[in-house]
């Protein structure tokens, strides 16, 4: 395999909303990342994925993009965007944004043309289609609920948006489209940027001319995910795109793409792939329904173990998944993963080294490495995803009560991944002066950055050696290219995982539950290397492990 500059490198997804805010209007911004940079650097992290800060109406939180050349003011201006770039490498890190080029804002100055002219120019950048009988042209649901459809006021038309009805998609079919894209990408790229992540992307390529699918729920439409199953061709553009761009900067880039089929892997991110990677949104779909989150199934250990294994099998000489526990669409991952109301700093460490050690990019999220918890919602007005306050209204029409739709919804949603950054247990968690634009989980005052970066068997700490043992100069080569391999994976309540490298052989194993365990391993324990909870009892081959321990361990070398 050709070695990539990104390949030993540890990712960091920033919501810069909710990071640090340092003109106290309550919403994070630039300066405050700026600011922060020796922290990140303490955790050891190398390049920085910041969620959008483009100009946007906010209606999806940024993901509605009005203007791709100028930094939104609320997040700062483009000098410090500028500067962040410049004093990020300064500290050997590399700035991602984030493309969103699925769709812009109804507020960008195309769509804006496009309603004054829906046949010309810029109509055609957009998807604009005849009603039917006064209907929408077809029956597809959008991603936020309702039709995926919009009437465009004073016609017949509708405008086509996946996703919110202020996001209407670009139409990707269109030459002109793309170039512009391609030319926004490269004045970014030449600004210094490490690369991007890479938005929706699956969802360029439709299926046309638009047609209804059998519906799949009461309300007659059908899920958007019928129609991409069946779409063809994405790579034709994929492959454009890099070629016009990336491949030009040595750019990493890692795709947001679900549902991608496993023949397909290699040509998403293989040696040539379109993308340097793609997230491995395995473990986040576990239990997920098509009918919506009332009807969520719940993750078990085993289940996340298997899950784990499988991509892993998957993506085993293609190339590097870029693993996550959790997003900034996601709820926190330890409320996810681990058993309910097994929220220790134990269980917190033992879920970071399982999905941290095995092969792929790892990508941390504000906030996970404190093992930031979900919030509390005492009522859906507290609410500001666009998201769960849909599933919120689908979970009532299913029937649930008000009260049962909240807990529902509360487990679920994407704001628990948005509260504030807790920085310490001072007002407002060190996030700002001014009254945060959501409101801060309450577990602030025990669970903050400053705590913790001052208590060694910290789950900062912890984090901190898991990435120092990832970039040790004796085991880098074993945990960025080694061979994954799983031990005893019929055992329950238990993972574990080699990883074979060319000089090194190392043990992943996790004692999964609150009771201790003693397992015959079937290999020999040279060296513990890290151990996040109790005592170490090992002889020979046959360990005892404590409630949540985990322990990672050079062993002899096997064929
Ligand atoms: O998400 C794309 C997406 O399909 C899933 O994240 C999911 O549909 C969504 O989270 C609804 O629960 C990307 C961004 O990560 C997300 O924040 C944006 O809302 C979305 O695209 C539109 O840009």
């Amino acid at each position: 395999m050709q070695k990539k500059w990104w390949h030993d490198k540890i990712a960091y997804q920033i919501y810069p909303k909710s990071f640090s805010d340092t003109d106290g209007d309550g919403i994070g911004d630039l300066r405050g990342i700026i600011n922060k940079l020796d922290y990140l650097q303490e955790l050891g992290v190398d390049i920085l994925w910041l969620s959008p800060i483009f100009c946007s109406p906010l209606a999806d939180q940024g993901y509605d993009i009005s203007d791709y050349y100028n930094i939104d003011p609320r997040f700062g201006t483009m000098e410090d965007m500028e500067e962040l770039i410049a004093k990020a490498r300064e500290k050997n890190m590399y700035i991602l944004m984030d493309l969103v080029v699925n769709h812009c804002s109804d507020e960008h100055i195309w769509f804006k043309e496009a309603l004054k002219d829906p046949d010309g120019r810029y109509g055609k950048y957009f998807y604009i289609e005849e009603g039917k009988n006064g209907n929408p042209p077809c029956n597809w649901r959008s991603y936020f609920g309702g039709s995926a459809w919009e009437k465009i006021s004073g016609t017949e038309k509708y405008y086509f948006h996946a996703f919110h009805k202020k996001q209407p998609d670009l139409n990707w079919e269109n030459p002109e489209v793309r170039q512009e894209i391609y030319k926004m990408i490269n004045w970014w790229l030449d600004k210094g940027l490490g690369g991007f992540r890479i938005d929706a992307i699956i969802n360029i390529k439709k299926v046309l001319p638009f047609k209804d699918y059998a519906p799949d729920r009461e309300d007659g439409m059908a899920s958007i995910k019928t129609m991409l199953k069946e779409a063809e061709g994405i790579g034709e553009f994929l492959s454009e795109m890099k070629r016009e761009t990336f491949e030009k900067y040595d750019a990493f880039t890692v795709g947001e793409v679900f549902d991608a089929k496993e023949e397909e892997l290699p040509l998403f991110f293989g040696e040539d792939g379109y993308f340097s990677s793609i997230f491995e949104f395995g473990p986040a779909l576990i239990g997920k329904s098509k009918d919506g989150w009332y009807d969520c199934k719940e993750v078990t250990v085993d289940k996340y173990k298997d899950t784990c294994f499988k991509s892993q099998k998957k993506a085993g000489k293609v190339g590097f998944w870029s693993n996550i526990i959790e997003n900034h669409d996601e709820p926190r991952g330890v409320n996810e993963f681990l058993p309910e109301g097994d929220l220790s700093e134990a269980g917190k460490k033992l879920l970071a080294a399982v999905y941290f050690l095995q092969k792929g990019i790892p990508f941390i999220y504000q906030g996970q490495e404190l093992g930031m918890e979900n919030t509390v919602f005492h009522s859906i007005e507290e609410v500001d995803d666009i998201s769960t306050k849909d599933e919120y209204q689908v979970a009532l029409d299913a029937g649930y009560s008000e009260e049962e739709a909240l807990r529902i919804v509360s487990k679920y949603s994407r704001d628990n991944a948005r509260t504030p950054f807790q920085w310490s247990d001072a007002e407002n968690a060190g996030f700002s002066s001014g009254k945060p634009w959501i409101s801060l989980n309450p577990n602030y005052s025990s669970i903050n950055a400053k705590e913790q970066t001052g208590r060694e068997d910290s789950v900062f700490h912890f984090y901190r050696k898991l990435i120092a043992l990832r970039k040790a100069e004796e085991y880098k080569e074993v945990f960025v290219y080694g061979e994954f391999v799983p031990v005893l994976p019929e055992k329950e309540n238990f993972m574990a995982y080699l990883r074979k490298g060319q000089e090194k052989t190392i043990l992943v194993a996790a004692n999964f539950q609150r009771e201790c365990v003693t397992i015959k391993l079937p290999v020999r324990c040279k060296k513990v290397l890290l151990n996040n909870d109790g005592e170490v009892k090992v002889q020979e081959s046959a360990v005892t492990f404590g409630g949540y321990q985990v322990l990672v361990m050079e062993v002899e070398q096997t064929e």
